[in-house]
């Protein structure tokens, strides 16, 4: 699998040329892109990048890669990122490794955004993987109420789960904020769902990447799949 995951890096980093300023995702298939990324910079090649998580920026620091920030720089060229889960039309659910906010930030302010995975993560219709959403820990039950309500109106509910870090506690995002798991089985209209859970002032942000993604790099046993949006 994981050796997937580095085939899939690769063929990202193909897409890299000179110049890029890049966005730099989360996960153990963004890892290895950001790895392979650094073996370039080291041989020569000329990119700035901005990470997604603290866990990112402290990889791409030991790899050499420079690093800046969206105050410093507008736009990215090209963002390589990982996902839970990816539709045929290259929605996505984010932040099962809990970097959803940054990693959204980031894809929005980027040109490009080109998601890989083993085709594992590969699903006719999303929501077998919990969907994560980020809240504000104040008024949680409110917001947690409001939640229902979205997932009501959008034909959808499951059970809801603050995320616990493997120390038992709960666990906290890089923006100090907490994770709301939800089980929704299937979502069939993942835009809709998406548009509803970010009108509600507690959330912060939620793991539907709606019409980001340029283009989708799986690798599998029969080898590299690149579906275009
Ligand atoms: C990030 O890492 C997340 O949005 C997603 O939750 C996760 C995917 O991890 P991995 O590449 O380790 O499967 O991209």
């Amino acid at each position: 699998m994981d050796q997937l995951k580095r085939q899939a890096a690769a063929r990202a980093l193909e897409e890299v040329q000179d110049g890029m300023q890049l966005g730099l995702g989360t996960g153990s298939t963004a890892k290895h892109f950001v790895e392979l990324l650094g073996e370039r910079v080291r041989a020569g090649l000329k990119v700035i990048g901005v990470p997604t998580s603290e866990v990112t920026r402290a990889d791409a620091e030991r790899c050499g890669v420079p690093l800046t920030t969206l105050d410093e720089i507008d736009r990215l060229d090209l963002t390589v990122d990982g996902a839970d889960e990816i539709d045929p039309a290259l929605n996505l659910i984010k932040g099962g490794g809990g970097a959803l906010l940054r990693e959204k930030i980031v894809a929005a302010a980027s040109d490009r955004m080109i998601v890989i995975a083993d085709d594992t993560k590969w699903v006719a219709t999303l929501g077998r993987f919990p969907l994560p959403v980020e809240v504000i820990p104040f008024g949680l039950g409110a917001t947690r109420r409001a939640i229902e309500k979205a997932f009501a109106s959008c034909g959808v509910s499951g059970q809801m789960a603050v995320r616990k870090a493997k120390d038992g506690h709960v666990f906290v995002t890089d923006g100090g904020h907490w994770i709301v798991d939800a089980q929704l089985g299937r979502i069939e209209d993942p835009a809709r769902l998406a548009e509803a859970l970010s009108a509600i002032p507690g959330v912060v942000e939620h793991g539907l990447f709606i019409g980001l993604v340029s283009s989708a790099v799986l690798a599998g046993g029969d080898g590299i799949r690149v579906v275009e949006r």
